[in-house]
């Protein structure tokens, strides 16, 4: 008994040095919403890696962040509206963040997957109006 919980207390030891060696700083990146464009459009993020994305929104309306589709695990979020204008089928994007105008907001998550994903504002009108982009996650 006593064997078996000092071979417990040893992994919880490796697995707290390993966590904490392990920890990589995370990517920040800093994302211009305007009326209608995102600044970068393009953006570029390491996979298997944490990063920040911190949105300043220096239009005139609200605007959001989405990702329909992606794997994504860690994800937190700062600042994001709680109630907003947006499109029929917004509880189903993996990636979803919004900023109201004149305000900022930060989203944090880790990417599973390399490829390329679009991204857009989900506000009606907006994507329309070319508030669309791509974020690609490399390897
Ligand atoms: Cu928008």
């Amino acid at each position: 008994m006593f064997y078996k919980k000092m071979i417990l207390g040893m992994l919880a030891v490796l697995l707290t040095a390993c966590a904490s060696t392990s920890a990589v700083p995370s990517t920040k990146i800093a994302i211009d919403l305007q009326d209608f464009v995102f600044a970068p459009a393009s953006i570029t993020i390491p996979a298997n890696q944490p990063v920040t994305f911190t949105f300043t929104n220096s239009g005139s309306q609200e605007h959001d962040f989405v990702i329909e589709k992606i794997s994504v695990t860690d994800v937190k979020m700062e600042g994001s509206m709680e109630h907003h204008m947006m499109g029929d089928s917004a509880s189903e994007y993996d990636l979803h963040i919004a900023t109201p105008a004149g305000s900022t907001s930060e989203l944090s998550f880790v990417a599973a997957q390399a490829g390329t994903y679009k991204i857009f504002c989900s506000v009606p009108g907006h994507k329309d109006a070319g508030m669309v982009g791509e974020l690609v996650v490399t390897q």
